[in-house]
Formats: structure tokens, sequence, C-alpha cells
């Protein structure tokens, strides 16, 4: 089924030079990754998020977390990037300066062929020590967690609850992305985790256009000035067609 795209939202990105966009794990849904929060196949549906995303966690449970981690690490290399991030892909071709902030994990932008990315919660693919914070490309897969040459164990190298994000440079690249765009599209987050949730809201006081791809209704939708309900892997396909021929 097609989504009614405002004539008006096209028109506002065909003139648009900054482009910014914000996506979470809808996006990776229609490849077959379960999101967060969805009640009844989110990732959280069957565990309990401060067991499982929090640095206490780990400490209290280090094979559980590491074995759940292992499980989405391979579960995420068999799939595919979809429709979505290939369209994503193809938009940033068409401006001058554009940004894809993402809060997933996955790789699937990068494989999808973006290539202005900022991660904010890491990557699933990477290992690192959890003393020394240093990543760590080969390492035994006999334990459950395997350890440093330190003596800690290691981790995936991903942000969680409490954590401060990684690459504080990244955090930064996110910010001026979303204060100085004329366009910020916010794809397939529930927009609830922090500080993520506020880089629309800073991209709407700079006066950018806010536009939410989303088949449910989020707490940015009300501030949204174009909420678009469906799949990413339809909406967005759209949208570039249109703007192709704009
Ligand atoms: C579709 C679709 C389709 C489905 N197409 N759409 C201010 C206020 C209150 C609290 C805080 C605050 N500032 C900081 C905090 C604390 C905390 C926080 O935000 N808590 C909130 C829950 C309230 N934040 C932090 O702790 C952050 N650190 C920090 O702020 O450091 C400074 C600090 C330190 C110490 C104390 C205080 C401050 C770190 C946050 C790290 C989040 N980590 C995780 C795990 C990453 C690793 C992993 O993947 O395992 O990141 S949690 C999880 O949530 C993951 C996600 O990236 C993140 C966001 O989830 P996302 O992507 O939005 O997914 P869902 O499932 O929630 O939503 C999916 C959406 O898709 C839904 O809306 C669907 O409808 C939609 N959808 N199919 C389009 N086909």
């Amino acid at each position: 089924m097609s989504i009614l795209i405002p004539q008006e939202l096209i028109e506002r990105l065909a003139a648009a030079r900054r482009v910014a966009v914000l996506t979470g794990a809808g996006i990776s849904a229609e490849s077959g990754i379960p999101t967060f929060r969805d009640a009844l196949t989110g990732l959280w549906a069957n565990y309990d998020p401060q067991e499982l995303a929090t640095p206490e966690g780990f400490a209290r449970n280090p094979k559980l977390v590491w074995e759940w981690y292992a499980e989405r690490r391979q579960r995420i290399a068999g799939v595919q990037p979809n429709p979505g991030h290939l369209a994503l892909a193809a938009l940033e071709r068409r401006f001058a300066q554009f940004t894809l902030v993402t809060q997933n994990i996955d790789s699937l932008h990068q494989r999808a062929g973006s290539l202005a990315v900022v991660e904010l919660h890491g990557n699933i693919a990477r290992v690192k020590c959890s003393r020394e914070e240093t990543v760590v490309n080969e390492f035994p897969d006999s334990e459950s967690p395997p350890r440093c040459p330190c003596g800690a164990f290691l981790r995936p190298d991903v942000v969680w609850f409490g954590e401060m994000l990684p690459a504080a440079e990244a955090l930064a690249r996110a910010e001026a992305a979303a204060g100085q765009c004329e366009v910020f599209l916010s794809i397939g987050t529930s927009a609830q985790v922090y500080p993520a949730a506020e880089l629309p809201l800073r991209a709407l006081s700079a006066g950018a256009t806010i536009v939410e791809i989303n088949p449910e209704r989020t707490p940015l939708t009300r501030h949204a000035h174009f909420a678009l309900q469906g799949a990413a892997g339809k909406v967005l396909p759209q949208l570039v067609a249109r703007l192709a021929s704009a």
C-alpha cells in the first residue's frame, strides 16, 4: 500500500542542502532484526533490559549478557539491508551535506552503501576490554565471555544504559548536524532513549522541518511537521522516487 507523501514535504526536501537523519531499530525490522520495545517481538519482550544492557547486569551475569550478544551478532550476520537502508544510501548522494546518525549497532547502513554514518551506540561487531576499554580484534571463543590479556572480561563495544556515549566526537557530529540541517528525518525509533531522542528537538529549535517515519506514534510525533505512518522499507523508496522526479 502506498503512503501519501505530501507534495510540500517533497518541495522542502528538494530545496534543502543540509539533511540529517536519525535511525533506530525500526529501520532494520524489515531485515528480520527484532526491535527493542515492540511488545510481542521486541528484544526486551523476553528479557529485562536491566540485566542485558547495563554494566551492572554484565557484572552480575557476564555469561548471559555475552551469549545474548553472541546470538544477536550471529543473527545480524545472516540478514541483508532492506529497501529502507538502500533508499537512505541513495538519498545521501543527492544532498551537499547529509549526516546519517544511527542508534543501531548492526552495520546495515554501511552495508547498504551509506558513507557518512555516525554510530551513537557502538557496533556489535567490535569487542572491547571491560576494564581498559581497548578494542580487541582476536580472542579465544572457548570462554564465555573470553578474557582480555589484562585479565578482565571482554564485552561488546556497544553503549549500555547509564554509560556515556563512546565517542564524544560521534555525539558532537550528530548534534552539529541536527543544529545545522534544514530537514531532519527521524526513522524507526521510539524516540525514548537519550541523548539520541534530543536530536530532533534540537533540529526543531534551530528551525528545521521535522519528518517522522514510523508506523506507530512516538513522543516526537506531536512535534513533527510531517508524520508518515508506515514502514520505512515502504515509505523511503517512495520518498526517493518522488524526489527524483521533483
Ligand atoms: C518501525 C518499523 C518499520 C517498527 N519502519 N519503523 C534524559 C531523560 C531521562 C533519562 C535519560 C536522559 N538522559 C539519559 C538518560 C538515561 C538513559 C535513557 O535515555 N533512558 C531512557 C530509557 C529514559 N540514557 C543513557 O543511559 C545513555 N547514556 C547517557 O545518557 O550517558 C550520560 C549519562 C550517564 C550516566 C547517567 C546519566 C547520563 C545511553 C543509552 C544507551 C542505549 N543503549 C541501547 C542498547 C545498545 C546496544 C544494543 O543494541 O544492545 O540502545 S538500549 C536500546 O534503545 C538501543 C537502541 O539503540 C535504543 C533506542 O531504541 P530504538 O532504536 O528507538 O528502538 P525501539 O525498539 O525503542 O523502537 C523501534 C521503533 O521502530 C518503534 O517506534 C516502532 O514503532 C518502529 N518500527 N517497525 C519504521 N518497519
